[in-house]
């Protein structure tokens, strides 16, 4: 069972470089929380992060919501990620063909490879995909693959789940790990279990997001990192919120690797 492992064990597995860091940063800093960081001005997703970077292993960015976008903005975040050691995961949901993606990549406005530690990526086109990533990409860089999703309704069938987990298996530098939702997705301790769909306060969106608790997704579902998003960002307070986070995640951890 890879979920009894702790992080530093896993961390000694893996063979992305990403995943290795971020398992390292989990145990150094005591925390499993990614904060999805979903605001469309980049000085709010600067002040915001200042207050809660410490407590978080992993910032998800959607690059292409920001509205003031500019070089300086990512030169500031990537100064926060030094100052608060915590990895960037610019959420792109790639779903391309290789060549395209490639381009998505590593070019325009965004130049995401210059500064992403990580990105996601749907293996709906197929292995090209991951070979447009592993040519372009340099060796610290890693993709989490979309394996399921927390949507209602979303049309990811258990064949499609399972072939995505092949198809990962043949990237291993590559990859650092899946956004799943189960346990039995897959079963390399050395991989990383991305879950998000969590939030203490309520059970879903009017847009089919639909939320889980801390214990369910950690002790009964295999998250390894929990992506929270509105349950810390439309919090009133916001920081305040992010040690809850913090502390109810990691205590559901300690709990499932101390058995
Ligand atoms: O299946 C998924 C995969 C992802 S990456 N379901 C998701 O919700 N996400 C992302 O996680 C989504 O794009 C959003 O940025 C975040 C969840 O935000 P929240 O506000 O609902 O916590």
């Amino acid at each position: 069972d890879r979920t009894l492992l702790p992080y530093e064990k896993r961390a000694e597995l893996t063979s992305n470089s990403i995943a290795k860091r971020l398992f390292t940063i989990m145990a150094t800093k005591k925390t499993n929380l990614c904060l999805s960081v979903d605001l469309t001005s980049s000085t709010k997703i600067l002040d915001l992060v200042q207050k809660v970077g410490e407590h978080v292993c992993l910032v998800k960015t959607h690059i292409d919501i920001v509205e003031d976008y500019t070089d300086n903005f990512i030169v500031q975040l990537k100064e926060l990620a030094q100052k608060f050691n915590f990895l960037v995961l610019e959420d792109r949901k790639y779903a391309d063909i290789g060549h395209t993606v490639s381009l998505q990549y590593s070019k325009g406005l965004y130049n995401v490879a210059d500064w992403a530690d990580c990105v996601t990526v749907h293996s709906l086109p197929g292995e090209g995909i991951l070979k447009a990533l592993n040519d372009s990409a340099h060796s610290s860089r890693g993709v989490f693959l979309l394996a399921e999703m927390s949507s209602e309704g979303n049309l990811i069938t258990p064949d499609y789940t399972e072939a995505t987990v092949k198809m990962a298996a043949k990237y291993p530098e590559l990859i650092t790990g899946f956004v799943c939702q189960k346990k039995s997705t897959f079963k390399d301790p050395s991989l990383i279990q991305l879950t998000p769909g969590v939030q203490l306060e309520s059970s879903k969106d009017e847009l089919g997001q639909v939320y889980n608790t801390p214990e369910k997704v950690i002790l009964e579902n295999g998250a390894d990192v929990i992506v929270v998003g509105r349950g810390i960002v439309s919090a009133k307070n916001p920081e305040a919120q992010a040690v809850v986070y913090k502390d109810t995640l990691w205590k559901c951890y300690t709990k499932r690797v101390s058995g």
